[in-house]
């Protein structure tokens, strides 16, 4: 069994019948394989992707994260990140790789900006690492670290893009995991200071911010399931941590809010639209605890003070530490929404769930399947972007949205790199997007995951999401055919290109 679907499924079971399986790879259900020469399921039809036609003004982009392509990992005083810790621990990262040096994108961000240019790019979601900033987590500021960053913002807006910067992408200072991590209230507060600072050193010309990446995602693998940095286990720190989370994002909320009235701020959630297996009273309700806890449940707190109805047993308000007053804490009157999009899932009601979760549930292979094991499943772009437009009316921005496949450089044209399924992958989930917004999304701006190879966590960099590949060996970019043909649509608007 794979390592990663291993450590999965004994913590899973340990934990009652909550299971997760975008980071389970391979859980699947059986489905009538298709014929020959017939289009996958959910494919997308030649006729969606030519109706398919985008606004002038929509920010087409592309996402990185501090950690899994700068590289750097001491320089200029930045201090250790869980993830630098966790990466040095033998068997935590599939091939033993770490972030010391990923992409090197510290040093050649100038480089990745030109690829961005030369595919008429609008738009670039960038990380700031908060141990460049404050190298304990609290405390003394580290100058060096706020002018690199603003020698990158300033590179952004020499090239025309609209830096969109994610404060928090998963590389909490050892420091701060020192002294117990997220599931530590204290850290709200810390957050907070820390978003102060940024957003003070870079809000004359960033106006667009992303308070969290996936606040579910950090929070479950990291200290509930245990194959994320810090490499914790058990519901109780799951459940401490993810609400120490949501009153930072209030926290931080009113602290950037309060430096900069310009600043248009959201929080990059990742979603998936979970389906009931059947029509059962049960599994339909176990679907709704699915888009409680995986969907909604660090946006429902920032727009209403509450959390959704994710636990069949009633919120376990003690076990995460909830307090009186905690509800205006979590407060965030967010601007935009953005939704990491990768699969979809089908719901099952499961008993005996040790915190009242109580569903399973699981990512069908009836679509396509990429190198990681990730279902293909177009559709589900426009399932969770309608569904999401429905619920809040908050304008959206796709965060992420790609797919891992290893295609390579020509061995007789090695500036060439044919990654055909990667190209089918966009088209299919841009139409999906396309049809959303026709339906009456509002959406503003899309970022594929991602325009580098990079580091893919505990994957290390065994998965490539790039549109350009890297060489590890000598940090050679080449953009590879899906990159030219984004690059196309992006001047173009649409997807026939
Ligand atoms: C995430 C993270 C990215 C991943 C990407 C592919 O969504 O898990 O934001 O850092 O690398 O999604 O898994």
């Amino acid at each position: 069994m794979d390592r990663r679907r291993f450590l999965i499924n004994s913590s899973l079971a340990a934990m009652g019948g909550m299971t997760f399986s975008r980071y389970m790879l391979g859980a699947q259900m059986h489905w009538p394989p298709h014929g020959p020469g017939m289009p996958p399921p959910g494919s997308v039809s030649e006729a969606e992707i030519k109706a398919a036609r985008f606004p002038k003004d929509f920010y087409w982009g592309t996402a990185t994260a501090a950690y899994q392509v700068e590289g750097a990992w001491t320089a200029d005083g930045k201090g250790e990140s869980i993830w630098d810790r966790f990466s040095h621990v033998v068997g935590n990262i599939k091939g033993g790789d770490t972030g010391d040096v990923a992409c090197d994108s510290y040093y050649r961000y100038p480089e990745d900006i030109a690829i961005m240019q030369q595919l008429h790019q609008k738009s670039v979601r960038f990380s700031v690492s908060w141990p460049r900033i404050q190298p304990m987590g609290t405390g003394n500021v580290n100058q060096k670290g706020l002018d690199h960053y603003s020698k990158v913002v300033d590179a952004m807006l020499k090239a025309n893009l609209r830096p969109m910067c994610t404060l928090y992408h998963w590389d909490l200072p050892q420091a701060l995991q020192d002294k117990g991590g997220w599931p530590n209230r204290d850290l709200y507060k810390y957050f907070a200071d820390y978003a102060e600072i940024v957003t003070k050193a870079l809000g004359d010309r960033v106006d667009t911010w992303a308070i969290f990446n996936e606040p579910w995602v950090f929070t479950f693998l990291g200290y509930g399931i245990g194959i994320h940095a810090p490499g914790l286990t058990g519901i109780d720190g799951f459940l401490k941590a993810a609400h120490t989370v949501n009153l930072a994002q209030g926290e931080a909320y009113r602290a950037m809010r309060a430096v900069s009235a310009k600043a248009k701020i959201g929080t990059a959630f990742s979603m998936s639209p979970g389906a009931p297996a059947t029509d059962s009273t049960e599994d339909v309700a176990a679907a709704r605890r699915f888009n409680a806890v995986n969907n909604v449940y660090f946006l429902d707190t920032a727009l209403y003070g509450r959390y959704p109805d994710a636990f069949e047993g009633g919120i376990p308000y003690k076990k995460m530490g909830f307090r009186e007053g905690d509800g205006e804490i979590m407060k965030a009157k967010l601007d935009w929404m953005g939704i990491n999009y990768y699969n979809r899932h089908i719901i099952s009601y499961a008993k005996d769930a040790e915190y009242g979760e109580n569903f399973n549930a699981v990512m069908p292979h009836q679509g396509p399947i990429t190198y990681n094991g990730w279902e293909v499943w177009p559709r589900g772009m426009y399932d969770i972007v309608t569904q999401m437009w429905k619920t809040y009316k908050l304008p959206i921005e796709i965060t992420e949205n790609g797919c891992a496949y290893s295609d390579g450089p020509l061995s007789d044209d090695p500036d060439k790199v044919p990654d055909a399924r990667r190209t089918t992958f966009y088209r299919e989930h841009l139409a999906e997007l396309a049809r959303a917004m026709r339906d009456g999304a509002d959406v503003r701006g899309y970022h594929a995951w991602s325009i580098l190879d990079n580091f893919e966590w505990a994957e290390g960099y065994s998965q490539r999401f790039g549109m350009t590949y890297i060489d590890f060996r000598t940090e050679k970019r080449t953009i590879k055919d899906s990159g030219h043909w984004y690059g196309r649509v992006s001047a173009a608007g649409r997807l026939d290109v």
